[in-house]
């Protein structure tokens, strides 16, 4: 029933000793705790039978050691077992982090950062509570249940009998409950989770909603979602409210069969009536382990709803890995090769690259020209294997790039993404990201060669500046300008621009080019735009339709050649005639 729990077994094993001692903690603490009612039965016989007042006083002290030993031990229980549940907590965290970084890029556009975000924390906190409580409690009411048991037996059979006469009944009331509990459970988990991915979405997109005054509705949409989770939650707990009146009645069943029934046990004198009073404080005992019965079941359930979730992504094969690589390559030099590349997003998605083929040289600047969608994008992004090949290779040096040890191709290649990112720290820690060491100096020479450094100047704390969230906003062109200082300071051997101009004016993006070509000597320059002025002077030039190269050469050839790029160009250098006539 509950298979999804028993991938835990390794992270017990873990914490064996010290879980092993709580077990321990937990069978002394309830030892204590029996002797209790024992005392009492005691101390009431002899009130009754001695009338010996000093003897009582004896049995109160004694009684006094009971309770604190059981309290004390008790203390300890939480010390160990609470303990351990927390220090799993903390290495299924881990390993479930560990994991996700390792996902393919795939993996986090197929699965909403909300829904990811739900399972980091709202799931591990459910297999937590399972690890602790629940397992706790589980190990604690069933040596409760079986000591009482015993000893009350021992007391009296007849008396335990008629005492449990209303058990069957409640076994009953906790199955059908029980089974009940679960969907409601899963369905609650869900909703969760749509609204933690809703929230999440919302504050990435607030610009979007302020802009087209769409807060109203924003507002109307999570209240329905909000509603929704209402609703389910409402589901469960009234459900759940069911649980303690229950067993209280059926609880104080039992306690009115032991009056009536130990009274005339009493009466025939079968029974001491201290037994009477030790059956009171038992049944008192045994009510809480049998109300957190419920509680745990319910516990255990959601934890394995919980589990269920998180083994769905634990099982998500990280596909691009380090596992057929050659460990003895260590560097790349930048001859890059496409050998018939054929590439789709998903098996039921349209091909992006058909049957591609193109090689470029170590120390060339290439570019790629082409409308939008015709997949440069996709293209470049097989070069770091961002995502690997459909079909046929990717060659670095002549070696297969699956070959290739993840490290040693991702540190050689600097790639500035269309759609730039930056972390909300410090520029210079931005610049930085790639490196293992800091240097300032680098800073300055790659910000000098983005013609960056001017815009920095006029920061508050200059490199310090903290962007994003937690500080200032770049502009667009400052951001890509900073995305590519971050990419020239791994001092990659291949250098990808993915449309990393477009929003630098033509000046600016002339002068970063002149310096590129100085600090790009003998290494790959791989140019990606719309605008032929950011790629006549490459080496050579690519024009890409529909997935395929359909022209390449150097810009006087293809000019020459009358085809689609000698009509771009036309278009464009009539379109800067008109701007500049205006
Ligand atoms: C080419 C699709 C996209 C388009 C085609 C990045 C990406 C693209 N696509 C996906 O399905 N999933 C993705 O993650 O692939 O897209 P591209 O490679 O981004 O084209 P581009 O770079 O030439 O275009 P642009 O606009 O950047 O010049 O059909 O839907
Ligand atoms: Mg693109």
């Amino acid at each position: 029933m509950f298979g999804n729990l028993k991938h835990l077994n390794k992270y017990f094993r873990r914490y064996k000793t010290k879980l092993l001692l709580g077990v321990l903690f937990i069978l002394l603490s309830n030892l204590a705790n029996v002797y209790i009612p024992l005392n009492v039965r005691e101390g009431v016989d002899t009130i009754e039978q001695t009338g010996d007042y000093s003897t009582v006083v004896n049995l109160a002290a004694v009684l006094l050691a009971a309770a604190f030993l059981s309290n004390l031990f008790r203390f300890f229980i939480r010390q160990t077992i609470i303990v351990v549940s927390r220090e799993i907590e903390y290495d299924l965290r881990h390993d479930f982090w560990s994991h996700i970084q390792q996902l393919p890029l795939r993996f986090f556009q197929n699965n909403s950062t909300g829904n990811i975000m739900s399972h980091a924390t709202n799931d591990i906190a459910s297999v937590r509570m399972f690890v602790g409580p629940s397992v706790m409690y589980s190990i604690d009411n069933g040596i409760k249940f079986v000591l009482t048991l015993a000893v009350m037996i021992s007391l009296s059979p007849m008396l335990t009998l008629y005492s449990l006469l209303p058990m069957p009944l409640m076994s009953l009331v906790v199955y059908i409950v029980m089974k009940k509990m679960h969907t409601k459970y899963t369905r609650i988990q869900e909703k969760m989770s749509d609204l933690t991915a809703k929230a999440q979405e919302n504050f990435s997109g607030i610009r979007v909603i302020k802009s087209y005054e769409r807060e109203e509705y924003e507002i109307s949409e999570y209240k329905k979602e909000s509603g929704e989770y209402l609703n389910r939650k409402m589901d469960q707990v009234k459900l759940q409210a069911f649980f303690a009146p229950i067993f209280m009645m059926i609880a104080g069943l039992s306690a009115i069969i032991v009056v009536l029934a130990g009274g005339n046990m009493i009466i025939n004198k079968e029974l001491s009536t201290g037994v009477i009073f030790a059956f009171m404080l038992f049944l008192m005992d045994l009510i809480w382990p049998m109300i957190s019965f419920g509680w745990v079941a319910n516990m255990i359930q959601q934890a394995d709803a919980s589990m269920k979730r998180l083994l769905k992504i634990w099982s998500e094969p990280v596909d691009i890995s380090n596992n057929n690589v050659d460990d003895l390559i260590t560097s790349i030099t930048g001859d890059i090769e496409f050998r018939n590349v054929s590439f789709r997003y998903a098996e039921n998605l349209p091909w992006v690259l058909k049957g591609l083929n193109l090689s470029i040289k170590q120390g060339e600047t290439v570019a790629f020209i082409g409308s939008t969608g015709v997949g440069k994008t996709s293209l470049i992004n097989l070069i770091p294997r961002l995502y690997d090949t459909t079909e046929g290779s990717v060659l670095i040096d002549g070696v297969d790039v699956r070959n290739i040890p993840l490290k040693v191709l991702r540190t050689a290649i600097g790639l500035v993404p269309q759609e730039n990112f930056l972390f909300s720290d410090t520029l210079a820690n931005n610049i930085m990201y790639g490196l293992e060491k800091r240097s300032e100096e680098l800073v300055h020479k790659v910000s000098g060669i983005a013609r960056l450094s001017k815009d920095v100047n006029s920061f508050p704390l200059a490199y310090e500046t903290i962007l994003g969230e937690r500080g200032i906003t770049l502009s667009g062109g400052q951001k890509q300008r900073s995305t590519l200082a971050r990419a020239l300071a791994i001092d990659p051997k291949i250098l990808i621009l993915d449309d990393s101009f477009s929003a630098v004016d033509t000046n600016t993006e002339e002068e970063i080019l002149r310096q590129l070509k100085e600090f790009m000597k003998n290494r790959t320059s791989i140019i990606i735009s719309h605008r032929i002025s950011t790629v006549k002077d490459s080496d050579k030039i690519f024009v890409i339709e529909d997935g395929k190269i359909v022209e390449k050469g150097t810009h006087e050839e293809l000019v020459a050649k009358d085809g689609v790029y000698a009509d771009l160009n036309t278009k464009q250098l009539l379109e800067k005639e008109l701007s500049e006539m205006n």
